[in-house]
């Protein structure tokens, strides 16, 4: 089966990385992740990062770079992820779909939530960044 790529989005904005937690569907609701969702046919993983946060979040952003790994969730899906930030004039984010509620994450708050199993190693990359700048 031909391997389909889910992108999360990991916005940073002032050293703090927003964490969304999931209303739907029934089994991942109530675990928190990185924003984001399945790319399209024949559309690139920038561009559905950057339109999964403005469905999702109301958000403009921009991916800023691959964050490296890759890792696997239910077939035929792979979880990638890019750090991203909020464009100037950029709306705050909102939870307006599939999230109930929002937190921007300092350091020191980053293992506070409960993260979905495949985002916690992608988690885990972007701390070290955030921690070095
Ligand atoms: N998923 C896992 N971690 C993430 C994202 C954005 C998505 N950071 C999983 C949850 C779903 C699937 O990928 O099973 C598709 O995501 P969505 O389109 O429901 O957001
Ligand atoms: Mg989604």
């Amino acid at each position: 089966m031909t391997e389909r790529i889910v992108v999360g989005a990991a916005l940073l904005d002032g050293g703090r990385l927003l964490a969304a937690r999931r209303s739907a569907p029934p089994e991942l609701a109530g675990r928190w992740e990185l924003p984001g969702g399945k790319v399209e046919e024949g559309e690139a993983p920038e561009a559905a990062l950057v339109r999964e946060l403005r469905e999702e979040l109301g958000v403009d952003a921009e991916p800023v770079e691959r964050v490296p790994g890759q890792w696997p969730l239910r077939p035929p899906y792979a979880l990638q992820v890019w750090t991203a930030r909020l464009l100037p004039g950029s709306a705050g984010p909102k939870p307006l779909e599939d999230h109930d509620e929002l937190r921007w994450l300092s350091p020191g708050e980053l293992w506070d939530v409960d993260w979905l199993d495949p985002d916690v190693p992608a988690v885990r990359e972007v701390a070290a960044r955030l921690v070095t700048g």
